[in-house]
C-alpha cells in the first residue's frame, strides 16, 4: 500500500470570472488546485459560488494561455489575418514598447490610448490608469464596458443614489419591479449574495415583476413576467408614474419636499427661480404665502404644486410640472409603444403604489425610519439604447415619487455611505451637497463624478466625451464616423498607440469590421491578456498577464460596486495568489511600472497611485522609488485597515468584516441632501452642448437634454421596411461572462446542454408563421446587410417581435479552440456611429431590426 502525505490547503482569495468577485476558498492538494468553493466567512458571496466561479480552475490551467511575450511577424492586419506570432524575450518586448511610447509622447502624449476590460475587475487596472494619466493622455476606454452596461445606470444611479448601481432592499422589500436587469438572479454586482437574498425574499413573499422581452433568468423566477417591446421602457415607466400621480393620486409629499428638488420653483424658461442675493433656488412657502430660498430655515411648508407670481414671472414647483408632463403617457398611449396592455400598466402601477405603504414607518435599531417596501430597478437591458438616460430616469422616478430611495424595503444604492473600519474609520465616504442642495457622491470609481456634469468643451479626447457631457465611457473611440467627427471638432492629433489590458474590443463593442478599421490607424498596439483573441490579432506585441489566481488584489470589492447592499456586514477580502504563474508570465501592474520607469514617468505614476489607492501617511509611495505591486497592496491595506492588517494579516484571514450601522445602510433620512426629479441643469447643459456642436457642424439630438424624461425611439423603431420584422437583442447567459468564458471546457459542456447559451431564440408562434423549426440554421440580417448565423430555438418565453441571443459568443480565433464557432456573435449586427449612440451619455443602441431566413 502506498501512503501519500498530502499537503492539503484551503486558501482564501477572490473569484474573478466576473466582476462580482465573490470571496472564495481555493483547495490546493500537493500544489495543485483541485476545487474552488465559496468562503462562508465573507459577506461577499456568503460561501456561495456560481458555475463560472467553480470552473475558474479550468481557465487558470488552460494550456492555450499565453506563456511568453509575442511579437507579430505579419505586418498585414485584418479580421481573420494571422499575426504570425513569434516568442520574444521580455527585454525585447519592453524595449520595443518603451521606444514607441517615448517617441509618441515627445510628439503628443494624447496619441496614446489605454483600453481596458471591465469583465474582470481588479485593482491592477488602477496602475494602468495611473500610467496613462502620468503619460499625459486623457484617452481611456473600457471597450464594450460602459457603452453597453453603465453609461446610463451609473449616471442616474450616481445622481439619485450616490452609487454605481441599485438593487432592491431584499431584506424588507415586498414588491420589486425590474426593467432589463437580472440582479439577484444571474448577473450583476455582488451576484451570489444577491442571489441568496433574492431567493429568501421571494420565499418570504416578495413579489417580483420582471419587464423584459425575454423570460430569462430573473423573469423565470418572478411572480410575473411582463414581455415588452425592446427599447421602450421609458414609455412604460412614465405611464406608471402617470397612473400613480394623476389617476391614483399617490406620492410621498413629505419625501418629495425634504429629499428632492420637487418643490423648487421653475420659471417660464424651464430654469429655477433663484434668490436674488444668495442665488439659491427658491420654493413657495405655503404658510407664509411667499417665495424663499429652499434652505431658508423659516420655510414653513414647501408647495409641490400650483402657480405663483415671483419677481414678476409665473413659477411652478418642479413636481407640479412633472405631474403635468407625464399626463400624455396614458396607459393606452404607452401600450401602443410598448405592447404591454393598458390594463396591465394600470394594475402594475396600482400594485406598486399600494405596496409602497406611503407614510408608514419601521423601527430598526431603535430608529424610526420611513418604510417603503418597493423597488424599481434598471440595468443593462433598459439603458442599452439611444434613449439610455431617459429610460433610467423614467424608471428611477418610480422610486422617487413614492419615497423609496435608500430606506428600508426600497431601492438601495450600493453602499454610498461608509464610516469605515471601527479601528481606523477608513474607508470613509459620505455624500455631500452643492449650493443648489443637490447630492454629490461621496466616492466614485472613475475620474468624472456624475454630478455636476462636465462643462462641455471643445473635445481634446478622441471619444469626444468633453462634448457629450454625461458620458462615462465613449464608443466613438471605435466608430465608423470618427475621422469625420475629429475633423469637425478640429482634433489636433490622431491616436497612434493603443495599450490594452484584457479587453476584446473587436468582439465586445459592435460590428467587428468597424472596430477593425479603427484599429488599423494605430502604428503600435500593445496588449496584455491571458489568451490570444480577436483583438490581439491586431496587436504588435502581446504580453502574458497573470490570471486572478496568480496575483494579489487588495480591493476586489470596492464599496459602491462590490459590497453587498442592505443590512449585514462589510466584507473586505483580498485576492491572493494560489498558483505560481507559468514561467515568463508577469503581473500587468509590475510590467506597467517597468514601462513607466523606462518612459520616464515613474514619479508621476507613483503620485497618481498615491491618490488612486488613497495611500496616507507612512504608506504613501516615495515618488522616486520603484515599488512592486505586492508592496503597493501591503501599503494600501495598512493605510485603510491599520498597521497590523497588511498583506500578511489578510493572507491568513482572507477577509476583514465588521457590522454596518443603520446610518450607513438606510442613510437617506440621516443626510440633508436632495436629488433631482426635475433635471433643471440638463437644460443649461443642452444649450452649452448645442452652442458648441453647432459651431462644429455636428448635428445632435438636443431633446435628450431636457428637464423631464420622454420616450424616444431607437434607430430600430424607425426602420419601416416590413421585411425586417424582429427586434434583435442580447441577454446574459448565467454560464458565461462576456467573451471571456467561452474557452472554458466545463462551461462549454454545460452550455451545450442549455437552451440559452448558443442558440437564437424567437417566439414559437412567430417561428411557425415563418415555417421555422427548432434547430433550423438561419441567417439574421439587418437592413445594412450585416448578418450572423445560428440555430433557431422556438420558445414561448420571448416577446413575439423579439429575437434573443445569449452572451458575447461566436469567437473565430484559432487560438481558443474550445470557444471557436460556439454561439452567435450578436454584436456584428450593431452599428457604431453617432446615429446609434445617445447624444447625452454616449450609450450604444444595443438593438437591431432584423429579418431571418434559412
Ligand atoms: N453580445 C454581447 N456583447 C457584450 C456583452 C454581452 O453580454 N453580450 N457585454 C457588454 C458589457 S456590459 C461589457 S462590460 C463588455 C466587456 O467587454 P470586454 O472588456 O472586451 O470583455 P471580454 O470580451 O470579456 O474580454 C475580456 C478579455 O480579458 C481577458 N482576461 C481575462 N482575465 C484576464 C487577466 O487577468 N488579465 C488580462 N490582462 N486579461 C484577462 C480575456 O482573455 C478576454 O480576452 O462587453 C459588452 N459586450
Ligand atoms: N453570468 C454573467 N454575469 C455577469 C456578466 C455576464 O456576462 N454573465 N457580465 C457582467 C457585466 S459586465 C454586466 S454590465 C452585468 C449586466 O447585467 P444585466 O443588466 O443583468 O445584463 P443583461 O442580461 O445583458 O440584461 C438584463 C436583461 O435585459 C433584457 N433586455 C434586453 N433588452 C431590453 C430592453 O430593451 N428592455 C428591457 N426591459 N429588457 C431588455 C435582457 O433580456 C436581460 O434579461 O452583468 C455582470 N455579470
Ligand atoms: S458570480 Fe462572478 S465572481 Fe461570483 S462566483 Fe460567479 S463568476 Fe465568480
Ligand atoms: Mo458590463
Amino acid at each position: 500500500m502506498v501512503v501519500s502525505l498530502q499537503k492539503d490547503e484551503l486558501i482564501p482569495s477572490a473569484c474573478s470570472m466576473c466582476y462580482a468577485r465573490c470571496s472564495v476558498l481555493v483547495r490546493k492538494v500537493d500544489g495543485v488546485v483541485v476545487k474552488i468553493e465559496g468562503n462562508p466567512a465573507s459577506p461577499v458571496g456568503n460561501g456561495r459560488m456560481c458555475a463560472k466561479g467553480v470552473a475558474g480552475i479550468m481557465t487558470a490551467y488552460d494550456p492555450n494561455r499565453i506563456k511568453s511575450p509575442l511579437k507579430r511577424t505579419n505586418p498585414q492586419k485584418g479580421l481573420g489575418i494571422d499575426p504570425g506570432w513569434v516568442e520574444i524575450s521580455w527585454d525585447e518586448a519592453l524595449d520595443t514598447a518603451a521606444k514607441h511610447l517615448i517617441k509618441v509622447r515627445s510628439e503628443d502624449p494624447r496619441k496614446m490610448v489605454f483600453q481596458f476590460t471591465t469583465t474582470i475587475s481588479s485593482t491592477v487596472r488602477r496602475v494602468g490608469r495611473a500610467f496613462q494619466s502620468a503619460y499625459g493622455s486623457s484617452n481611456a476606454w473600457p471597450a464594450g464596458g460602459g457603452v453597453h452596461c453603465g453609461n446610463g445606470a451609473h449616471v442616474i444611479g450616481g445622481v439619485t443614489h450616490a452609487s454605481w448601481s441599485i438593487v432592491p432592499d431584499y431584506d424588507y422589500c415586498s414588491y420589486a419591479i425590474y426593467f432589463g436587469a437580472s440582479k439577484g438572479h444571474s448577473a450583476g454586482h455582488v451576484a451570489n449574495t444577491n442571489a441568496q437574498k433574492a431567493a429568501d425574499a421571494r420565499a418570504r413573499g416578495m413579489k417580483l415583476v420582471v419587464v423584459d422581452p425575454m423570460c430569462g433568468s430573473a423573469a423565470a423566477k418572478a411572480t410575473e413576467w411582463v414581455p415588452i417591446r425592446v427599447g421602450t421602457d421609458a414609455a412604460l415607466a412614465l405611464a406608471m408614474v402617470n397612473v400613480l400621480l394623476n389617476e391614483l393620486g399617490m406620492w410621498d409629499a413629505d419625501y418629495l419636499k425634504r429629499g428632492t428638488n420637487g418643490p423648487y420653483l421653475v420659471g417660464p424658461d424651464g430654469l429655477y427661480i433663484r434668490d436674488e442675493t444668495s442665488g439659491r433656488p427658491m420654493v413657495w412657502d405655503a404658510l407664509a404665502g411667499e417665495a424663499k430660498a429652499f434652505d431658508d430655515p423659516s420655510v414653513g411648508d414647501m408647495s409641490l404644486e400650483g402657480e405663483y407670481e415671483v419677481g414678476g414671472v409665473k413659477a411652478r414647483p418642479g413636481f407640479g410640472l412633472l405631474r403635468e408632463h407625464v399626463k400624455k403617457y396614458t396607459p393606452e398611449m404607452a401600450s401602443e409603444i410598448t405592447s404591454v396592455p393598458a390594463r396591465t400598466i394600470r394594475r402594475l402601477a396600482r400594485e406598486y403604489g399600494e405596496a409602497a405603504r406611503i407614510g408608514s414607518t419601521i423601527l430598526i435599531e431603535g430608529k424610526e425610519l420611513p418604510y417603503r417596501p418597493v423597488a424599481a430597478i434598471y440595468f443593462r437591458g433598459a439603458q442599452g439604447h439611444r434613449n439610455s438616460v431617459y429610460n433610467c430616469l423614467a424608471i428611477e422616478l418610480l422610486t422617487q415619487v413614492v419615497g423609496a430611495a435608500d430606506v428600508p424595503g426600497g431601492t438601495l444604492g450600493f453602499n454610498p455611505v461608509s464610516h469605515g473600519h471601527p479601528d481606523t474609520g477608513r474607508p470613509r465616504y459620505v455624500p455631500t451637497k452643492d449650493a443648489d442642495g443637490l447630492m454629490l457622491t461621496g466616492t466614485w470609481l472613475v475620474p468624472h463624478k456624475p454630478y455636476p456634469p462636465r462643462e462641455p468643451k471643445r473635445p481634446q479626447s478622441i471619444g469626444l466625451q468633453e462634448l457629450l457631457a454625461l458620458t462615462q465611457s465613449p464608443p466613438l473611440i471605435a466608430s465608423a464616423d470618427q475621422e469625420e467627427l475629429w475633423q469637425k471638432v478640429d482634433l489636433p492629433y490622431r491616436p497612434e498607440i493603443l495599450v490594452n489590458w484584457g479587453a476584446n474590443s473587436v468582439m465586445s463593442v459592435g460590428n467587428a469590421a468597424t472596430v477593425a478599421e479603427s484599429l488599423k490607424r494605430y502604428s503600435f498596439i500593445l496588449s496584455f491578456d491571458i489568451f490570444l483573441n480577436e483583438f490581439t490579432d491586431f496587436a504588435d506585441i502581446v504580453l502574458p498577464d497573470t490570471n486572478y489566481l496568480e496575483r494579489y488584489d487588495p480591493y476586489p470589492n470596492p464599496g459602491i460596486f462590490g459590497q453587498p447592499a442592505g443590512p449585514g456586514d462589510w466584507g473586505y477580502a483580498i485576492g491572493q495568489p494560489v498558483l505560481e504563474p507559468p514561467a515568463s508570465v508577469r503581473n500587468f501592474a509590475d510590467v506597467i511600472l517597468d514601462i513607466a520607469e523606462r518612459v520616464g514617468v515613474l514619479d508621476d505614476t507613483n503620485g497618481i497611485i498615491n491618490l488612486m489607492f488613497d495611500l496616507q501617511g507612512p504608506y504613501r509611495l516615495d515618488l522616486d522609488k520603484k515599488y512592486s505591486f505586492d508592496e503597493i497592496c501591503d501599503r494600501s491595506l495598512k493605510s485603510n485597515f491599520g498597521g497590523e492588517r497588511g498583506l500578511d494579516w489578510f493572507k491568513q484571514n482572507g477577509v476583514a468584516t465588521w457590522p454596518k450601522k443603520v446610518e450607513e445602510v438606510y442613510w437617506r433620512p440621516f443626510l440633508d441632501v436632495r436629488v433631482p426629479i426635475y433635471w433643471e441643469y440638463m437644460k443649461k447643459l443642452g444649450r452649452q452642448v448645442r452652442d458648441l456642436a453647432e459651431g462644429f457642424g455636428i448635428d445632435l439630438d438636443y431633446r435628450l437634454y431636457d428637464a423631464m424624461p420622454e420616450w424616444y425611439p431607437c434607430a430600430s423603431h424607425e426602420e419601416k421596411n416590413p421585411d425586417y420584422d424582429l427586434y434583435a437583442f442580447y441577454y446574459r447567459d448565467v454560464l458565461h461572462t462576456n467573451s471571456l468564458t467561452m474557452e472554458n471546457p466545463w462551461l462549454d459542456e454545460a452550455s451545450q446542454m442549455s437552451p440559452y447559451s448558443y442558440q437564437i431564440s424567437i417566439n414559437a408562434a412567430t417561428g411557425r408563421r415563418k415555417g421555422l423549426r427548432d434547430g433550423d440554421e438561419v441567417w439574421v440580417e439587418t437592413v445594412k446587410g450585416r448578418r450572423v448565423r445560428g440555430k433557431i430555438r422556438l420558445t414561448e418565453g420571448i416577446h413575439p417581435e423579439g429575437l434573443g441571443i445569449g452572451a458575447c459568443a461566436g469567437h473565430w480565433t484559432k487560438y481558443q479552440p474550445i470557444a471557436r464557432g460556439k454561439g452567435v456573435f450578436f454584436n456584428d449586427l450593431l452599428e457604431i456611429d453617432l446615429d446609434h449612440i445617445s447624444h447625452a451619455n454616449s450609450n450604444l443602441d444595443l438593438c437591431a431590426k432584423v429579418r431571418i431566413y434559412k
